[in-house]
């Protein structure tokens, strides 16, 4: 029996109209919000104009948003008496630039209130960060809603630590859909922004527990890291990409190639075939512009990591609260 055309036509609608309440569009605030993008950029560029040191902050902020439950805003939530939340975990005590967020908010709130999602909002701060210091752009689609869930021990499991081997690496990349090419392509970004000493400490001074370093990385990198960062220095900055760690260029390759990257992860892209293929080529030659859109559209697909829509979540009305 055939279904009759005019059902037909109202499941197709249904069923796209669901497809499409699930995905992201570049212009979902276009009546809610059109100043939006000039508001958040505006914003960030007072903070960044200032401080360009917050660029990677921000960049890293929203790769543990996205990784933790998700591009939620979960990560910008505050402990409270009855819950501890992701920032208070281990990897997120480095964070930096709420602040940035929170005047964004603010701003956004003042023209468009109750409309526009902290996860957004995060999104594309760090987008607008990374871009003022004249790395790369990419669109950021938009539609994301508010987690009302923070919790910090997930936060510890989801995020990749810097001891990871390629094999971790890869299946923690692989737990979000991103592919061995977005792992290599997104790890570039530590061509931008500081590590603390304590992030090494292990790999410099007690590697496997008997007062050894890591042999896989150059000694005399090594032995210059050491004149960093003593044993029990946690606290000292080392820039990840020495002399241009304010610049998103091309060099990650080159460093982590001479076996000069800063983390085991760093490093762990030399020991897969194709992480190690890509490190080569963008060490040997220069290949800024493929680095850059490769770069891009592995952010697009980190911001679309399991993102709340419709009318899941919450818009919250304080990023650092749950409404
Ligand atoms: C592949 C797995 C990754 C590991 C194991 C890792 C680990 C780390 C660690 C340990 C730090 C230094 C934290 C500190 O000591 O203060 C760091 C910094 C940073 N990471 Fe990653 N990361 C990874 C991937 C990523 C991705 C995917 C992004 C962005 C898309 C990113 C962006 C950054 C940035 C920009 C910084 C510098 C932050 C600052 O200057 O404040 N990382 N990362
Ligand atoms: C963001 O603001 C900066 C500084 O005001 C400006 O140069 C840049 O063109 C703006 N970017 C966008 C996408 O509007
Ligand atoms: C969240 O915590 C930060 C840092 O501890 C603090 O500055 C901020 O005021 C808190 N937010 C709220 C709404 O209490
Ligand atoms: C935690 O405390 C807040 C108030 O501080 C309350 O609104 C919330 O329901 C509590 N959550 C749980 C799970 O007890
Ligand atoms: C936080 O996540 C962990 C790991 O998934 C879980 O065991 C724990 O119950 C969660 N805590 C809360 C308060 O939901
Ligand atoms: C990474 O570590 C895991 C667990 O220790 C191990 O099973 C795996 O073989 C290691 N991978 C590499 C490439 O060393
Ligand atoms: C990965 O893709 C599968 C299949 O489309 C989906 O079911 C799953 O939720 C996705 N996981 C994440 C973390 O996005
Ligand atoms: C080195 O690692 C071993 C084993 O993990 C530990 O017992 C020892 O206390 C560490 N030494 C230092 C100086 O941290
Ligand atoms: C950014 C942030 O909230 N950092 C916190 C991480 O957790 C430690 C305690 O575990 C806090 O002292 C930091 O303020």
């Amino acid at each position: 029996m055939a279904i009759p055309k005019l059902v037909l036509v109202c499941i197709l609608l249904l069923v796209f109209r669901h497809a499409n309440s699930q995905s992201l569009k570049a212009n979902f605030y276009r009546r809610t919000c059109p100043s939006l993008e000039t508001i958040v950029n505006a914003t960030t560029a007072t903070f960044i104009s200032s401080a360009p040191s917050l660029a990677p902050a921000l960049l890293r902020m929203h790769f543990h948003d996205c990784f933790v439950r998700g591009c939620d805003g979960s990560v910008l939530i505050n402990s409270t008496s009855n819950n501890t939340a992701e920032k208070a975990a281990i990897p997120n005590q480095s964070l930096r630039g709420f602040q940035v967020i929170d005047a964004v908010k603010s701003a956004v709130e003042r023209q468009c209130p109750g409309r526009v999602s902290c996860a957004d909002i995060l999104a594309l701060v760090a987008r607008d960060a990374v871009s003022l210091i004249n790395g790369p752009f990419w669109p950021v689609p938009l539609g994301r809603r508010d987690g009302r869930v923070s919790n910090s021990t997930e936060a510890l499991f989801q995020l990749p630590p810097p001891f990871f081997n390629s094999t971790q690496l890869i299946a923690s990349f692989a737990a979000k859909n991103l592919t061995v090419k977005d792992l290599v392509v997104l790890s570039g970004s530590h061509t931008i922004g500081v590590a603390h000493c304590s992030s090494i400490t292990s790999r410099l001074y007690n590697f496997t527990g008997r007062g050894d370093s890591d042999p896989s990385m150059d000694p005399n990198y090594v032995a210059a890291l050491k004149r960093r960062c003593s044993p029990t220095d946690a606290n000292s900055i080392i820039q990840m990409d020495p002399g241009s760690s304010q610049v998103f260029d091309e060099d990650y390759y080159s460093i982590v190639s001479k076996r000069r990257g800063l983390f085991q992860s760093d490093g762990a892209l030399l020991t897969n075939s194709v992480t190690n293929a890509y490190v080569q080529q963008h060490s040997t030659s220069s290949r800024l512009s493929s680095f850059l859109n490769d770069f891009s559209k592995s952010m697009v697909k980190m911001g679309k990591i399991e993102v709340l829509t419709g009318s899941a979540g919450e818009i919250r009305r304080v990023c650092s609260v749950i409404n």
